[in-house]
């Protein structure tokens, strides 16, 4: 599978379609999530064109690495929930029920989340 550029956070990234933006730095934006399943729930996205998780690390340099984690920690930060926690979530290909083919990471906090699955094998 190779990047597709029509991808709807690629648009994000292009100024294309608007977004609620929280933080952006050199090499990462974090926006909210169009259907919030938390009262915080945030996406950072990298500024490279990764299509997943795998992709980003297996072939993102140091730097790209390094400035979307910093965005992470800077969104948690922003959004108060550092003290409380949060959690972080990487949909992943078809059974990680990925739906937007750029490699994002949830954020999502601000009451307590509960298990992080339903248990099943
Ligand atoms: P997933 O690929 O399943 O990890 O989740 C994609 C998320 O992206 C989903 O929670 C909804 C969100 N989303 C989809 N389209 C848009 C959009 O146009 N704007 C924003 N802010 N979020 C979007």
């Amino acid at each position: 599978m190779s990047y597709d550029p029509q991808n709807i956070f690629a648009k994000i990234l292009r100024g294309e379609i608007p977004c609620d933006k929280i933080y952006e730095n050199g090499h990462a934006l974090a926006f909210r999530d169009i259907h919030p399943k938390a009262p915080v729930h945030v996406l950072i996205i990298p500024k490279g064109a990764y299509e997943s998780s795998s992709d980003f690390s297996e072939k993102a340099s140091a730097e790209e690495i390094a400035g979307f984690m910093r965005a992470v920690h800077a969104v948690a930060e922003q959004t108060g929930v550092l003290d409380a926690g949060y959690r972080l979530i990487a949909n992943t290909g078809a059974n990680g029920h990925q739906e937007v083919p750029h490699f994002h990471v949830h954020l999502l906090g601000g009451r307590p989340l509960g298990a992080m699955l339903q248990a099943g094998r």
